[in-house]
Order: structure tokens, then C-alpha cells, then sequence
């Protein structure tokens, strides 16, 4: 698949490490499977239990391989991070970079069919940062007991002919749940998958559907949700279906956009839109664009919401020259 930007390359633990700083301490390796504020949970690659460590100056999210020494009676410290492959990367609201979760194999996007109700847009930020950062991509669409809006209908089918796996199921009730474990199972070994998407579409609960004997932690209140619009899931954490067979529940989120975004690489990453044969080469296919050939081959809904991303990256860009 597709390249990163570069800067995602760097080291896990310290970007930017300066040559004459020291060198990390040895630890034993291990991963990071469990992160709840400050607290890691690290499992040993070798024999031995899970160890909890705390984070201090070494910046960890589940996923990582890691090497940790353990320090009697106040837990273990991670001493280094390995180097990041497939990781999902998004800026937050005030512009800084936050990776999620690495050396994953793709990501599962758990959209509920209402309440909250589905959005494209979001879609196509997933879709994006899937092709941007090299990871597969999934799609689950839960409580389908809710009925399926004409509108999500829609534009899930128009994925599943772009080539994306999309699934139906109802946590619930357990409809539809064996086949996502079944696709869990098939694209297995590269990773675990993380499930993303919304607070309150049902992360958790499918996670549970999928492991009726873990405990994935707390699902939400419908009401209480409503309400106060609280997170469920607080910390992100890697559930084993079968050997080499993972998810990652992770809290939602309010917005996303994938780090790391520039106008081409929306143009080179939307979903159904380009290669292009434009007049220009660097053609971004704004409206009005001089021998722009994007209106005759790109539907008029997916360009419009193209458009609309780019623009705004193209602001967030004009914003940080600021
Ligand atoms: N109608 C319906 N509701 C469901 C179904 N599955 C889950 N829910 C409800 O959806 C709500 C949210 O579920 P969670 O699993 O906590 O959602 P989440 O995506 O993990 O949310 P965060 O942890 O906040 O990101 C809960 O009230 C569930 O009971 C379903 O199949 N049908
Ligand atoms: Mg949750
Ligand atoms: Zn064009």
C-alpha cells in the first residue's frame, strides 16, 4: 500500500532523539496491551506475567514493543519504544499529533446504523488514514436491529465496491457477530485490528459479542451517553480472539483527521477519487480548475465531499502559517 509521510518513521519513544543523549537503559521486551492514564500494561514476550508500569518520559500506546525493567515494588518503567510500523496517527483539536495504537494490521470502523447516526464524512477520514498509513481496512456497521438508513445503506454498498469488507451486526443479539469473528480469524497475523469509530456506536459491545468470556470493560448507558455525552471506554487495550488474532477497543472520539494530512495526499488518499488524467499533473480538482477532468469521472457526491475535506486542509494549512 501506500506510503507515510515520512515524519511517521521516527522512533516511538523519543522523535527527534539527538545523537550525545543517552542511550535507553536494557529491558526486557515486551508489549503494551493496556493503557488506563498513566498506568501501561505490559505482557513479557518472553515467560512471566503481565507487568504494570507507569509512564514517565517514555511516551507508549498500545501496540508497542516496548523494553521495561521492573523496579521492586512500585511497578515496572519502560525504558525504550521500538521503532513504529503501522500506526494510526490524528491530530487532536488544538492541532498536535497523538498516535493511537501501532503495529496494527488494519482498522475496524464500528458505525452504528443510528443513535449516534451515521456519518460519511467520518467514513472518508477513516478511509484516508487507512491508505495513508498503510493499514487494511474494515468496516462494521452495529445495531442493525435499529433499522439501516437509505443514506448508510448507500454509501456502505458504494465502499464494498470500492473493496472495502463491510459487515452488519447486532451485539446485541448476537446477529452477525460470527462473521466478524470469522474475518478476524482470516486476516489475522499481521497485528491486531482496531476497532474506531464514535463514542456509542459499539465498540465494546461487538468486542464482548466477540469474547463473551473477557472482560473488554464497561459498555455504555444509551441515556446517560445522551446526556452527558461521557466516554465509556477510558483507555485503549489489545483482547486475543486466537493466537495472533487481536482487536483494540479504544475510546471514541468526537472528530478525527489523520496527522499528517496535506492537499495531496487527500487527492492521492479519498476514496474514489483519482488517478485523474487532468490537464496538470498537481490538478487538485477544485471546482473550476483549468482542464480539471474530476466532474466527468468522479460521482458528484463523492467529489463534493473530496472538496470539502480538502478545503479543509487547505484552511488548516493557511491557519498554521499564521
Ligand atoms: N440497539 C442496539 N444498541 C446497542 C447494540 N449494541 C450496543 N448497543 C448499545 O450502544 C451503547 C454504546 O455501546 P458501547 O459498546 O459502550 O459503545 P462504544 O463504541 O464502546 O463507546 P465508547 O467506549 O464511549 O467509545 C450501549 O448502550 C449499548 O447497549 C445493538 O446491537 N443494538
Ligand atoms: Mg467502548
Ligand atoms: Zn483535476
Amino acid at each position: 500500500m501506500s506510503r507515510r509521510p515520512s515524519h511517521h518513521r521516527r522512533k516511538g519513544g523519543r522523535p527527534g532523539r539527538k545523537s550525545g543523549e543517552p542511550v535507553a537503559e536494557a529491558g526486557e521486551p515486551g508489549r503494551v496491551i493496556a493503557i488506563r492514564g498513566r498506568r501501561v500494561l505490559v505482557r513479557p514476550d518472553g515467560e512471566g506475567e503481565d507487568v504494570v508500569c507507569f509512564l514517565s518520559g517514555h511516551r507508549a500506546v498500545v501496540g508497542d514493543h516496548v523494553e521495561f525493567v521492573e523496579a521492586k515494588g512500585t511497578g515496572g518503567k519502560i525504558v525504550s519504544v521500538g521503532e513504529r510500523e503501522r500506526a494510526l496517527w490524528r491530530v487532536d483539536f488544538k492541532g498536535r499529533e497523538q498516535v493511537i495504537a501501532s503495529n496494527l494490521q488494519g482498522l475496524i470502523v464500528v458505525a452504528s446504523a443510528d443513535h449516534p447516526a451515521y456519518r460519511p464524512g467520518l467514513m472518508d477520514r477513516y478511509h484516508v488514514a487507512a491508505n495513508m498509513f498503510g493499514l487494511e481496512l474494515a468496516i462494521v456497521l452495529t445495531k442493525s436491529d435499529l433499522g439501516v438508513p437509505e443514506e448508510a445503506a448507500a454509501d456502505l454498498q458504494w465502499r464494498r465496491e470500492l473493496g472495502v469488507e463491510v459487515m452488519s451486526c447486532t451485539p446485541h443479539d448476537g446477529q452477525g457477530v460470527e462473521a466478524v469473528a470469522q474475518f478476524l480469524l482470516e486476516h489475522a497475523g499481521g497485528g491486531p485490528w482496531a476497532f474506531v469509530g464514535h463514542s456509542g456506536v459499539g465498540k465494546t459491545s461487538l468486542g464482548a459479542a466477540l469474547l463473551p468470556d473477557a472482560d473488554v470493560g464497561p459498555i455504555g448507558e444509551v441515556s446517560e451517553f445522551w446526556k452527558t455525552g461521557q466516554h465509556t471506554t477510558t483507555g485503549a487495550s489489545i483482547h486475543e480472539l486466537a493466537p495472533g488474532a487481536e482487536i483494540v477497543d479504544s475510546p471514541g472520539i468526537r472528530t478525527f483527521l489523520p496527522a499528517g494530512l496535506t492537499p495531496e495526499n487527500v487527492r492521492e488518499h479519498f476514496p474514489g477519487v483519482g488517478p485523474l488524467h487532468c490537464r496538470y499533473r498537481d490538478c487538485l480538482h477544485r471546482s473550476g480548475e483549468d482542464g480539471c477532468v474530476a466532474e466527468d469521472e468522479v460521482d458528484a457526491a463523492t467529489l463534493q465531499r473530496y472538496r470539502r475535506m480538502l478545503q479543509e486542509v487547505i484552511d488548516m494549512q493557511e491557519r498554521a502559517k499564521r
